[in-house]
């Protein structure tokens, strides 16, 4: 009589294993997998670095000819000053649109959503070395590049 009995036990403990690989697998592609795939690991340096690059839309950017967003096409280094704030300091509203869609890893894409009032300010963190063409949406004229390399130091 204790054949069946053992053979009933295994069989629990077979069925026990399966659901817990299985809770494992479902937990390991529902939730682990799409969090680490969705955030590549950026080092701490690069997600703080040390100074914000300011890029002025500056007074009268909207006439055609005058200068625009100044400086106009800086380097930002990872690690020093990668991350870039545009403050529209003209009084008419702008935007920065890449001129093809661009995005960031971490990220994501890289653009104002709507317009930049007067006074407002868009920020980017670029975690990457990468180039960026932009422009103004209803300003066309209006041009911009930015780069972005790794840190020589
Ligand atoms: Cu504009």
């Amino acid at each position: 009589m204790s054949m069946p009995t053992s053979s009933h036990a295994y069989g629990i403990g077979v069925i026990a294993v399966i659901i817990g690989m299985s809770a494992f697998v479902v937990f390991y592609t529902s939730f682990y997998l799409p969090e680490s795939l969705l955030k590549p690991s950026v080092s701490e340096h690069i997600l703080n670095p040390e100074e914000d690059l300011i890029i002025e839309i500056v007074p009268g950017a909207v006439i055609e000819g005058n200068e625009s967003y100044v400086p106009n096409s800086p380097t930002a280094y990872l690690g020093i000053n990668n991350k870039v704030i545009w403050q529209n300091n003209d009084d008419t509203a702008h935007t920065v649109t890449p001129d093809h869609r661009h995005s960031d890893a971490y990220s994501g894409d890289f653009g104002t959503h709507g317009v930049l009032k007067p006074g407002d300010v868009y920020e980017f963190l670029f975690t990457e070395s990468q180039e960026v063409l932009y422009h103004c949406d209803p300003h066309p004229w209006m041009k911009g590049s930015l780069s972005v390399e790794k840190s020589r130091f």
